[in-house]
Order: C-alpha cells, then sequence, then structure tokens
C-alpha cells in the first residue's frame, strides 16, 4: 500500500532494461539510456510520464488509466504547433514497450533554473498578488478584476523551482535578469508569453480556455529551447469555456470529479485533516480519464487510442 503525503515522491521507479533511472518527480520519471559500455549517456534522457495525479497537494493512490499516455500525446503535437516559435528537446518516440505511448528520448540540456508561467486569465496565486496589491508580478493591472478575468494581455509571472514537496514561489522579474541575465530573461518572458497566446488561439476554437501554463526551457548552445511537456492539464489550468464566468473559482477540466468527490460527505476525508486522500471509486478514476481524452481530442481533433 502506498502512503500518500504530500507531494511525496513515488514508490520505487519501474526498471528499464538498457536505461538508469535518475529521477523522479511528482507524476514523472527521467532515466539515462545507457551506452554500449553500460555507461548512462550525458546527452539524452526518457521522459516517462506515469498515471499519476494530483490534488489538494497529495498524489492520490488511485492511479488514472493512459492519463500519461494521453498527457504525452497532447505534449508531442503542441510541440508540433509551436515549432516556428520555439525548438524543442524532443529526439523519438522510438521507446521501450513498457513505456510506449507515454514516454520521449529527448536531448539533455542546460535547464534555466526558473518556473516560466504566463497568466492569461487572473486566479490562483495571481489573484492573490493582484488582490493584495494591484499588480502581479510587477506588472500594474486594471482595477476591478476578480477570480476567473481575463487579463488585457498575458503576464509573465516566473516563479522559483522547489523541490518536491514544496510549493514554487512567485520570482521578481529583477531575481530572473540575475540569474540569466537581461537578454536571456527577456527571451524567455517573450517565448513564454508568445506559447500561452498560441495555445489559447488554437484552444478558443475547439472549446477550452488556457488560463495559465508553466514551461520549461533548457539551453543548447546559445538557443533556448523548449523542454518538459507543453500545454497539457498538468502544467496549465484548463477550463471548459461555455462554462467561463468570472467571479468564482472556475471549474477545472480535468480534476473537477476528483476534486467534487474528495470534498463531498461519499469521501469520508477532511482536506485540512493532514491525511491522505482516499482511493477514488471506480467511476471518478473513469470520469477523470474520459476528461482527459476528451481535452486530448478536442485539441488535437484527433482520436485517442491506447496502446
Ligand atoms: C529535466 N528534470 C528534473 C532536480 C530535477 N531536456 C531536459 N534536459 C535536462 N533536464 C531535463 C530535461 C527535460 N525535460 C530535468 N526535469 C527535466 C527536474 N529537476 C527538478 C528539480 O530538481
Amino acid at each position: 500500500m502506498t502512503s500518500s503525503q504530500p507531494d511525496q515522491a513515488p514508490d520505487a521507479p519501474l526498471a528499464l532494461p538498457g536505461y538508469a533511472h535518475v529521477y523522479s518527480g511528482k507524476v514523472r520519471d527521467l532515466y539515462a539510456p545507457l551506452d554500449d559500455s553500460g555507461a548512462p549517456r550525458d546527452d539524452q534522457l526518457l521522459l516517462v510520464a506515469s498515471d499519476r495525479l494530483s490534488a489538494f497537494d497529495f498524489i492520490l493512490d488511485s492511479p488514472i488509466p493512459d492519463k500519461g499516455a494521453v498527457l504525452t500525446q497532447l505534449s508531442l503535437w503542441w510541440f508540433e504547433q509551436l515549432v516556428d516559435l520555439v525548438p524543442n528537446h524532443v529526439v523519438s518516440t522510438d521507446v521501450p514497450s513498457a513505456v510506449a505511448g507515454r514516454a520521449v528520448l529527448v536531448n539533455r540540456l542546460k535547464m534555466l533554473p526558473v518556473e516560466c508561467v504566463a497568466r492569461a486569465y487572473l486566479t490562483g496565486g495571481g489573484l492573490r498578488e493582484y488582490v493584495a496589491d494591484g499588480q502581479v508580478s510587477g506588472v500594474r493591472l486594471p482595477e476591478g478584476l476578480v477570480d476567473g478575468s481575463r487579463l488585457p494581455e498575458p503576464v509573465f509571472t516566473p516563479s522559483t523551482k522547489a523541490p518536491v514537496g514544496e510549493h514554487d514561489e512567485p520570482m521578481p522579474y529583477a531575481d530572473v535578469e540575475r540569474e540569466l541575465g537581461a537578454d536571456l530573461a527577456a527571451r524567455a518572458r517573450e517565448l513564454t508569453v508568445a506559447i500561452l497566446k498560441r495555445g489559447n488561439e488554437i484552444a478558443a476554437e475547439r472549446g477550452i480556455l488556457i488560463a495559465d501554463t508553466k514551461v520549461e526551457f533548457g539551453l543548447e548552445g546559445d538557443t533556448l529551447v523548449l523542454a518538459d511537456e507543453v500545454l497539457t492539464p498538468d502544467s496549465s489550468r484548463f477550463w471548459p469555456a461555455d462554462q467561463w464566468e468570472p467571479g468564482h473559482t472556475q471549474p477545472s477540466f480535468d480534476k473537477e470529479f476528483v476534486r467534487e468527490w474528495l470534498i463531498s460527505p461519499a469521501s469520508g476525508w477532511d482536506k485540512a485533516s493532514g491525511e491522505a486522500p482516499p482511493p477514488l471509486p471506480d467511476d471518478v478514476v473513469e470520469r477523470t480519464r474520459a476528461k482527459y481524452v476528451e481535452a486530448y481530442e478536442r485539441l488535437t481533433g484527433r482520436s485517442f487510442s491506447a496502446g
């Protein structure tokens, strides 16, 4: 039995012949391909998306079948839609059969020590900053905005990269410039905002709003390269466009049923208790799986088939 703790790393990683496990995050695992002598290569990584789901800062005990594959395929599709804006780290989708569909071989980059976030709509931490002082990440915003309001322009709101189990903290843009230099900081900001704008142009036609997104960049020489996953429900807030109504918390496209059940009396769980949430009922798992598939199919216009 898994013991869920807030944002705890998962149990023993999958053994993949020909690869060495190097790191496990909340929902993704990294491996290094082994060379002919059995040594880990230093130029590539295998990025494996799991079926794990986080809610209320817990990794739930119930995996969502195919979530890792759906998000991997969605990310690959977005990389193609963005390739005229930014190069990406993808090398190949020829991966071990044990992780087929949910893993990507990528170029190993020198990762920027900054979480690059852009917000098109106001909610979460951005809303808290706005309520406190009328600005978000140093950008003054109009008066009268509420939870869910669309911003006049997307805003770059970088954050620190916190270790697993801790929360990312907002990072003043001046600190980003100190870390990266003014030139690289400006390029990362422009690209992050451009990715969110392009994402929303495409998603809007398909009934989804992307409230905000977090992207990760690495360097290949002097070139900024888009890494990790991009514009997925794990890295972004997806909202159903037809239910968008500023003034209250918007329903999450993917996690609505999970959150609704966990806070309902049926779960018997108290969010404030510090206890691990209980396993999800099968129908909540199935309806959540269906939301990931729906997001993929609406956005890409392709049908998702597992395996
Ligand atoms: C990458 N992480 C680990 C340390 C671990 N293309 C890439 N090249 C190099 N590194 C990475 C990628 C990608 N994608 C490394 N995640 C992605 C995450 N960090 C988190 C903080 O602690």
